[in-house]
């Protein structure tokens, strides 16, 4: 736990080192002053804002509404955000902690449950929405020179509060942009389709609690000290030997009210089902720029589904996006070689996005007409290493590609089915396949295993693999991946793991950033990969269970991908049904409440995976099962 803490503090710190090159220019430049908003419900949210010095000018309002300590910007020193391009222009800057977070007053709740049609203010009831109109509202009424238009960003969870702004929106707010913003609990951070991410397991006593009082002070790290599991230097280990997650409940989170929601509400019912902002994106008429990182191992799911049900929903909508070569909020810090793990993509790719989207986007729509030359999608090619412009996203201009499983673990692209094969292994949950190909210890979130060498998995029994004879020319896989499994298996439960991997020739160069043992030759690195628990294959609300023996369809949706496999390299796809402790583990004998499962519940099951199974990429929305649920 201590290296958890001290990974929180020294990116508080590294984001101040970034602050102090502007907090002079901050001082010279602008004042500062504190308010305490209200609500329509009476409650006052603590509010810093920033207002440039010079007058005779009228200056938009770019606004980051938080669940992390507003107070984070105050003496004049910022965090990574806003970017010092943005700085460099003259806007008023406004840091808000949410209601129920921090300084600010009522109660907190993840994922606040939109209230369709709630604004203008003739309502009571109060959401994010409304919160953010009542304080665009105040902001224009009460700060001098302000311009009339506002902006506002945020990146994960505060991206979700920008996304939550987004229905029955203020009229004075007219550039959004949600980055790596959560759009459903049950489908990003602590669920994939339905499977726990029992490597988040450290992060409910940031979001489980409600404070006691008013404070500057980080409330939620006493919390984590509360954790007992400090110094846990492998947590594979760790948890294998805690067991059933019944027992995180008695020894860890027995009074996390956030936990036990997780808990009580293990499917996807009306608890999750209205936290979804998706249903509501609906009357967007000003422009959304969404921001995400293709390697983002907390939130893909959000950025890539709002962007799409926006683009679904709203044809009047300025609606854009772009997906960089970045981990979870990397396109705000700017390290010069643009790595991933032992991945090299390229250097200042963050600074590109910062000077040459980011700021012109605020600027064309905060302080001219509008008109920008941005694309609807601007994509990054992993493979290559390139950017593209799209006018649509997924892309009808990349043909698709489909792979095919043949015998020998040989992979098929473009090929057919062939109903005489079928592969087997043997799922053990008390084996599970390691999610990191070396040590781990306690995550806050999981992080680098995202692009992480496969040789170690590929080479375990229990994990079908299947790869391409080397390439003679470049494929490039863009847009949705569907995978199509038939499978039958001896328990009665099973979750599917389907990971799309790029094969590196035996040949390939080392990077210079990593450590002498890395070898890049022959690297298996992960592209894509995703969870599905095989018991909502039918209803995520309604999960059943699996009949042995009996062949059914499992369809395992991968988030999108922009990934070009070079000539030389190889395209593989693995299979498995445990991945630990990135996944709990599934106990493979059907219980109502996996949360609940006692020890004696986890049993091995021989998995077959029949050759009638496929996997589909491309524009997939309207040719297979509906990619979003
Ligand atoms: N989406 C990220 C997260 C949410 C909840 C728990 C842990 C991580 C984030 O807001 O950074």
């Amino acid at each position: 736990m201590k290296n958890i803490i001290c990974i929180f503090f020294s990116i508080l710190f590294a984001s101040s080192l970034v602050a102090q090159v502007d907090s002079a220019f901050l001082v010279n430049n602008y004042e500062k002053s504190i308010h305490q908003i209200p609500m329509r419900d009476g409650a006052k949210l603590y509010t810093i804002i920033y207002t440039p010095k010079e007058d005779g000018n009228d200056y938009p309002i770019i606004m980051n509404r938080t669940c992390y300590n507003a107070s984070r910007n105050d003496n004049f020193n910022f965090g990574s955000q806003p970017s010092k391009y943005l700085l460099a222009e003259k806007y008023i800057f406004v840091f808000q902690d949410v209601r129920g977070r921090y300084m600010s007053e009522g109660l907190f709740d993840n994922m606040r449950p939109n209230i369709t049609g709630n604004n203008p203010k003739n309502k009571t009831d109060i959401d994010e929405s409304s919160d953010t109109y009542d304080t665009v509202e105040w902001l224009i009424e009460n700060v001098k020179n302000n311009n009339g238009r506002v902006g506002q960003y945020g990146i994960s969870y505060p991206g979700f509060y920008t996304t939550a702004a987004l229905p029955d929106a203020h009229p004075a707010l007219v550039a959004s942009s949600p980055q790596a913003p959560i759009a459903d609990f049950f489908f990003d951070d602590f669920h994939h389709h339905g499977a726990y991410l029992q490597s988040y397991t450290p992060a409910f006593a940031v979001f489980g609690y409600q404070k006691d009082s008013l404070t500057t002070q980080p409330w939620y790290m006493d919390k984590f000290l509360r954790f007992p599991g400090q110094d846990i230097a492998d947590a594979y280990d760790y948890y294998l030997e805690m067991g059933p997650l019944k027992n995180i409940t008695e020894q860890m989170h027995h009074d996390n009210f956030f936990w036990k929601q997780i808990i009580e509400h293990p499917n996807y019912d009306e608890f999750w089902q209205k936290r979804s902002i998706l249903p509501h994106l609906k009357g967007i008429d000003h422009a959304v720029l969404t921001v995400g990182g293709w390697f983002d191992a907390e939130d893909l799911y959000g950025p890539l589904n709002i962007y799409k049900t926006i683009e679904e929903n709203n044809p009047k909508a300025k609606n854009s996006i772009i997906m960089g070569p970045w981990t979870h909020g990397g396109w705000a810090r700017e390290r010069g070689q643009q790595t991933v793990n032992h991945i090299y993509f390229g250097d200042s790719i963050s600074t590109f996005y910062q000077e040459e989207i980011e700021a012109p986007f605020f600027h064309a729509h905060l302080k001219k007409n509008g008109e920008i030359d941005l694309p609807e999608a601007y994509m990054f090619d992993t493979g290559t290493k390139e950017w593209h412009r799209f006018d649509s996203w997924p892309t009808d201009k990349i043909p698709p590609v489909s792979l095919q499983f043949a015998d020998r673990g040989k992979l098929i692209v473009n090929g057919d089915t062939d109903p005489s094969l079928s592969f087997d292994y043997i799922s053990d949950p008390d084996k599970p396949v390691p999610y990191r190909s070396q040590t781990e210890g306690l995550t806050f979130t999981p992080r680098m295993f995202i692009t992480d060498d496969q040789r170690d998995a590929a080479r375990r029994p229990d994990v079908l693999t299947f790869k391409t004879d080397i390439l003679e020319e470049d494929i490039t896989i863009a847009g949705e991946i569907l995978a199509e499994l038939m499978v039958s298996m001896t328990g009665t439960d099973a979750d599917f793991i389907v990971k799309l991997i790029d094969v590196y020739p035996q040949t390939h160069e080392n990077y210079e950033h990593n450590p002498d043992n890395v070898s890049m030759g022959g690297y298996q690195q992960l592209v894509r990969h995703e969870t599905f628990r095989g018991r909502f294959r039918d209803d995520y609300a309604n999960p059943s269970p699996f009949t042995p023996g009996k062949q059914t369809q499992v369809s395992v949706p991968l988030q999108d991908v922009l990934h070009t496999f070079k000539k030389g390299h190889r395209i593989m796809i693995q299979i498995h049904s445990t991945w630990f402790p990135y996944i709990d583990r599934n106990p493979q004998k059907y219980v109502p409440n996996i949360f609940e499962a006692n020890e004696e519940d986890f049993i091995k099951s021989e998995i077959t995976v029949y050759g009638t199974s496929q996997i589909k990429t491309g524009n997939l929305k309207d040719k297979a099962k509906t990619i979003r649920p």
